[in-house]
């Protein structure tokens, strides 16, 4: 079994609310789900010409190992309806997979942790919620380091 295991979701198509409900429901099948964090409304990042999104993480704990446990998860955004058009575009659910305890990984459908957390705060937000102690494998900081970095450059004006 493992340790800690944290799951990022996000909607911003149709009834957001429902959709993570309905996700987290879904993903309790296949797994413990352990804590949800908060639900956080937050502006789109990357692509920014479409809704805002629900964003949340999850702590799971599972016997699946990370690769089949991310085909559950492709699987299960697939069930709900999920099309991909393109990269970053509107969503009915994306399920991430954050971290698996402290996998470091590259194989050719998965990169452990999810290379974009650090950038994020829809995603420090919400994992701030469960683990702020929580020290990214690769890194070697605490989430809670992270999300104040994060928000210090975001604070801070760019020189002209
Ligand atoms: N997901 C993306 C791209 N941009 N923006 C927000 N606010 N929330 C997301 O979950 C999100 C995004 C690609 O995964
Ligand atoms: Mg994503
Ligand atoms: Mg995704």
């Amino acid at each position: 079994m493992t340790e800690q295991v944290f799951i990022g979701l996000g909607s911003n198509l149709g009834d957001r609310q429902e959709n993570l409900d309905t996700a987290i429901q879904a993903v309790s099948k296949f797994a413990k789900v352990l804590r949800v964090s908060h639900f956080y409304d937050t502006p789109p990042y990357g692509y920014t010409n479409q809704n805002r999104f629900l964003n949340a993480a999850i702590e799971i704990e599972t016997g699946l190992h990370p690769e089949e446990l991310l085909k559950s998860l492709l699987g299960l955004e697939t069930l709900m309806g999920r099309v991909r058009e393109f990269a970053n575009g509107p969503r009915i659910i994306d399920l991430d997979l954050l971290f698996y305890d402290d996998w470091c990984l590259e194989t050719r459908i998965l990169t452990l942790p999810h290379p974009a957390i650090s950038d994020r705060m829809f995603v420090l937000e919400p994992l701030c919620d469960l683990a702020p102690k929580f020290i990214h494998p690769k890194l070697g900081v605490t989430l809670a380091e992270l999300k104040n970095q994060l928000k210090s450059q975001a604070d801070s004006p760019d020189a002209v």
